[in-house]
């Protein structure tokens, strides 16, 4: 309880940031996108994982007031990094199940988006699995309002939830993010590589593009590069960096 009132208290006195995780193209190996994560810098703590103060944060309803504060520093982000001459490169910002049944959502993006001068289309928006199922029909009607305007959706941690695969069709999605725990074993364990072979064909069928998380090694880039992956994010190229060292990451490659 004490951790939940510091939180509400942690957006005001600055102690969020953002850090941002390279999203590389396969077929070109260039940075093209980054996924934006919450970092809590508690002054007592020290650093808080997500996975600690997010589910605190959906549980207490604050998810509302840090899950639009997320979106606003990535979108002005990115569109500060696009006015610096950077390469266009698409934000992605996650958003979680209790945002998703928040009737205002929709509004809120689309204010975001204005403030900030964002292109729709550089913004990417990652729901879980498990939260775009719990309500779907209701889902995809958002999901078709939030397309609208121009973003772009895509389904996080695809295969640890119960998804059928009849939805997949049913939601207007962009791109599927293969869960980690998938990937880790693609070059030891025949199942795991099976599984994530079905899954890119599966998402290509669809006509989705497919990203692939928790890339460590070479060897399982060059399994998903053989199997057609789209797009790679992972250790292999770069950890989550904050805003600073990711423009030099950036700079660097160009
Ligand atoms: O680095 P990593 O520990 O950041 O993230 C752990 C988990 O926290 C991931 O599952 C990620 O989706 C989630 N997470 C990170 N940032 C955000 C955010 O801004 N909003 C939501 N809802 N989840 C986030
Ligand atoms: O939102 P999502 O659950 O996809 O969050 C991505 C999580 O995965 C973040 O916690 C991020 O720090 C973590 N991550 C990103 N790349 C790697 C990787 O190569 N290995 C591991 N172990 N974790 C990663
Ligand atoms: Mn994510
Ligand atoms: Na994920």
């Amino acid at each position: 309880l004490a951790l939940e009132s510091s939180l509400r208290r942690a957006l005001n006195k600055r102690e969020l940031f953002l850090e941002y995780q390279p999203q590389v193209e396969m077929a070109s190996r260039r940075v093209i996108g980054m996924e934006a994560l919450v970092r809590w810098q508690h002054p007592e703590l020290g650093r808080v994982a997500p996975a600690r103060f997010i589910p605190l944060a959906e549980q207490s309803g604050i998810i509302s007031a840090i899950g639009e504060w997320v979106l606003r520093t990535a979108c002005a982000q990115a569109e500060a990094w696009r006015q610096a001459g950077l390469p266009a490169m698409k934000v992605a910002v996650n958003v979680s199940g209790r945002q998703l049944v928040n009737p205002d959502l929709v509004d809120m993006v689309a204010a975001v988006l204005e403030q900030t001068g964002l292109d729709p289309g550089l913004l990417e928006l990652e729901l879980t699995e498990s939260s775009a199922m719990k309500n779907a029909e209701e889902t995809i009607a958002m999901f078709r309002e939030l397309k609208r305007l121009g973003v772009s959706l895509a389904i996080d941690d695809f295969g640890t939830g119960y998804s059928s695969l009849s939805y997949l069709k049913k939601f207007p999605l962009d791109r599927i993010k293969v869960d980690r725990s998938f990937v880790m074993d693609i070059t030891t364990d025949s199942d795991d590589a099976a599984l994530v072979k079905t899954v890119i064909d599966l998402a290509h069928n669809l006509k989705l593009k497919v990203v692939c998380e928790g890339v460590e090694t070479r060897e399982q880039l060059s399994f998903l590069g053989d199997h057609q992956a789209d797009e790679i994010q992972g250790y292999y190229f770069s950890r989550p960096l904050p805003a600073d060292n990711f423009l030099a990451f950036i700079r660097n490659q160009v």
